[in-house]
């Protein structure tokens, strides 16, 4: 926010022109009133921040706005009704919070985009807690609860630290490109990962009280063949229709205000966009002048292995560590994986918890970019002599991609690398990737010793 700020007022803009009109969004997660105080602390520290840096006229630069999302994460995909009971309990805390805007998750979104039916009991959850309790008619009503009082100034505390860490290592763009807070996430996202999978950390219906019968819920399928030919069929249509020469006009006017510093690039954008440049016309008129952003991707080590073996089953991770050692006095080095992200899926939380987890567990870990392509994949793969591929796929591409990576490596010559797959892959499609030749499957909520265990067995046997 600071930083938004700063650039506006770095172009002519007065902080009264800007932070009025700023909006956060924070996610909501299961630890009640953490989150409460949470959205508490944020607004008590962006009024004294804004206050102390730029001392506003009005008063409404000094009023935080959020909008609030209950956690995707924190739902899951066994007992899959509970992630109702999970939502609501979010919602609540949003609102006691004081958010000005909800946004509440179906209960089966930890597999699929949801279904008519679950998302219609997300917007009852929000509608009765609005028309139903009175909940929404207190503003802060846990104001002056010493529990509750003692949380956001504890909070507010801690995030002043991280806020001035930032400050003085010169701004959250400078931190960005250093990779600090991806770095931090990752980190605490093992961390997590290993509360969870150790048991430390309870999750109802997935380390602890797990469903005795199997459960079965309708999911929503998407056709992707389908998708990707409209999607075309609808490109072609815009492409065809539109003022080409307006289009290209635009275009360059982008480039022109990218590479100008006294130039508007959003208005260039906006004229573009009205003369129907795609978003990816649109980007690469930029790209022609800043290039590509690529993250840094550094496996964070050892926090995995620290958090689990607080937790009193550190015998779970010897038995594993011990397969390990057996495989490399097998075959003379260590397992050696390669975990692949392919086509436009971004997320990469999965990925970096496994590679964090299996390089603790003595694995060699390759970490591959986004955004690949099944040939840059198994290229990757046999270049870096790795034993196995383990695929993390959360944007339901599994099905295309998966069997071009076995056909692509199966070119290579390379069809002795196994090839695993996890992420958020519906359980209705594991036998027609195992019919394509993939190995082993972890769905959400798999234990990280388990997924490495199963692997190295697997290795060990093939
Ligand atoms: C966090 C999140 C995001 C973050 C991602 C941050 C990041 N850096 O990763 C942000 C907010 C950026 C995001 C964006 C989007 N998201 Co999102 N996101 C999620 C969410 C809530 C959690 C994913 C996660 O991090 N889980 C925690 C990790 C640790 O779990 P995991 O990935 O499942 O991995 C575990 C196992 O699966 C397994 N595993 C995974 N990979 C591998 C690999 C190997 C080798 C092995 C052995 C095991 C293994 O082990 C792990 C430990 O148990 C999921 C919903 C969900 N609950 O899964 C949606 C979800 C994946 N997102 C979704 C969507 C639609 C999007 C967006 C398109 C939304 C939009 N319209 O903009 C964008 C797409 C961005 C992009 N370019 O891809 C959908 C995908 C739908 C589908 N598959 O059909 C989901 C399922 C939510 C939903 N139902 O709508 N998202």
């Amino acid at each position: 926010g600071l930083e938004y700020i700063r650039c506006a007022i770095n172009r002519g803009l007065s902080v009264d022109d800007v932070a009025p009109r700023l909006s956060f969004f924070f996610a909501i997660g299961m630890n009640f009133y953490m989150e409460i105080a949470k959205l508490r602390a944020a607004r008590t520290l962006w009024a004294t921040l804004v206050k102390k840096h730029f001392n506003p006229k009005n008063p409404k630069s000094l009023l935080l706005r959020t909008h609030t999302q209950t956690s995707g994460w924190s739902l899951t995909e066994q007992d899959m009704y509970n992630n109702v009971v999970r939502t609501t309990v979010e919602a609540m805390a949003a609102v006691m919070g004081g958010a000005q805007s909800l946004h509440t998750n179906s209960f089966d979104e930890a597999v699929a985009l949801p279904t008519e039916f679950s998302s219609r009991i997300a917007r009852n959850t929000q509608l009765i807690l609005q028309e139903e309790t009175g909940i929404p008619a207190v503003v802060d009503p846990w104001g002056g609860s010493h529990m509750m009082e003692q949380l956001t100034d504890d909070l507010v505390a801690e995030a002043m630290k991280i806020i001035d860490e930032v400050e003085e290592k010169g701004g959250m763009v400078r931190c960005i490109e250093e990779g600090m807070p991806k770095l931090r996430i990752e980190e605490s996202a093992a961390r997590r990962q290993a509360s969870i999978d150790s048991g430390k950390e309870v999750i109802v219906g997935v380390n602890k009280y797990k469903p005795t019968s199997e459960q079965k819920t309708d999911v929503l399928k998407i056709d992707n063949k389908q998708v990707l030919a409209s999607q075309k069929e609808r490109l072609a249509q815009i492409k065809a229709s539109r003022d080409a020469a307006a289009v290209k006009a635009a275009l360059e006017g982008v480039t022109a205000a990218a590479k100008d510093d006294s130039k508007n690039l959003l208005a260039a954008a906006i004229v573009a966009a009205k003369a129907r440049a795609t978003l990816g016309e649109i980007t690469d008129a930029m790209e022609s002048v800043f290039g590509r952003h690529v993250a840094t991707n550094r496996v964070v080590q050892g926090v995995y292995n620290e958090t689990y073996n607080t937790s009193g089953r550190e015998d779970d991770l010897k038995a594993v560590t011990d397969l390990v050692q057996q495989f490399e006095q097998k075959n003379g080095r260590r397992p050696r994986i390669l975990v692949a992200k392919m086509g436009q899926d971004g997320h990469d939380r999965g990925a970096k918890v496994i590679s964090t987890g299996f390089a603790d567990l003595g694995f060699d870990v390759d970490i591959g970019p986004l955004f690949r392509t099944p040939a840059e994949v198994a290229k990757h793969a046999v270049e870096s002599d790795v034993h196995v591929v383990g695929v993390s796929s959360q944007a339901a591409g599994h099905r295309t991609l998966i069997p071009q990576l076995i056909q692509q490596l199966k070119a290579e010559g390379a069809e002795n690398i196994v090839v695993i797959a996890g992420g958020v892959i519906p359980q209705e499609d594991y036998d027609e990737l195992y019919k394509a030749g993939v190995a082993l499957i972890f769905g959400p909520g798999s234990p990280v010793p388990m997924c490495a265990r199963k692997t190295v067995e697997h290795l060990l046997r093939a």
